[in-house]
């Protein structure tokens, strides 16, 4: 049975847990940090999470773990069937991660861990982003989905990655980063109150505390 290594404040190792439900597949959910010890680097090789253990081996990265559940897994298929328009949603995927994800990501640690963000940080993560999510408002066709009307791999990224970037920028800039993407708004809320994504998120939430406890102790 496929296992994903992760845990469960991660909005990666969501991406990833919200796929397969989403397949109706069954797996095992593994509790694990990221580290650098020998045997995890040899599971997920930059010691990040999540990892999915398959048959065959460990996969890491996200989105490469996703297209592999897409092209293993029986169920719904969440790339469309044509070249074009896959590429089209792997265009979104990778948008999302390079250009939201990543520059919001610089911001975590003064607005979740309870660090502080150096002005300069605040100061390069701005124009990023907002020339990400203009790239977006370009890109994206905010329907049911982030790509039309039928649910792909780019939803997974999205529904995770949107309102944890929105909810910095919020905070750090005072900007409604969602607003700007013609029908996000409406389609993110549709996303979220899925079944899959609420149960996900209401664990993310529930594991809140432990794991600011634990980055706590870590020092
Ligand atoms: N590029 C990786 C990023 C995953 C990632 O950054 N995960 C975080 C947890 S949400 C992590 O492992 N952070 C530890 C680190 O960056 O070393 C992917 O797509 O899976």
């Amino acid at each position: 049975m496929l296992k994903v290594h992760g845990f469960a404040v991660s909005n990666y190792h969501n991406m990833v847990r919200m796929a397969l439900m989403e397949k109706g597949a069954a797996f095992e959910t593994v509790e694990v940090f990221p580290n650098q010890n020998e045997d995890y680097l040899a599971r997920s090789p930059m010691g990040k999470v999540p990892c999915l253990e398959t048959p065959e081996g460990f996969i890491a990265e996200t989105s490469v773990i996703l297209e592999y559940i897409e092209d293993a897994v029986p169920g719904p298929k969440f790339l469309p069937s044509d070249a074009y328009g896959r590429a089209r949603v792997r265009q979104a995927m990778k948008m999302i991660e390079l250009y939201i994800e990543l520059p919001a990501r610089r911001l975590f640690p003064g607005v979740l861990f309870g660090g502080a963000n150096p002005e300069q940080t605040v100061r390069e993560v701005e124009p990023v982003l907002r020339r990400g999510v203009a790239a977006l408002a370009r890109t994206l066709d905010c329907r049911a989905g982030v790509m039309g009307d039928a649910l792909t791999l780019a939803d997974f990224m999205a529904v995770f990655s949107f309102p944890l970037a929105g909810m910095v920028a919020k905070k750090v800039y005072g900007w409604n980063m969602a607003a700007e993407v013609p029908g996000l708004e409406a389609t993110l809320e549709g996303l979220g109150a899925r079944p899959t994504a609420k149960q996900l998120s209401d664990e993310s939430r529930a594991g809140m505390a432990d794991f600011l406890a634990r980055l706590k102790s870590r020092a």
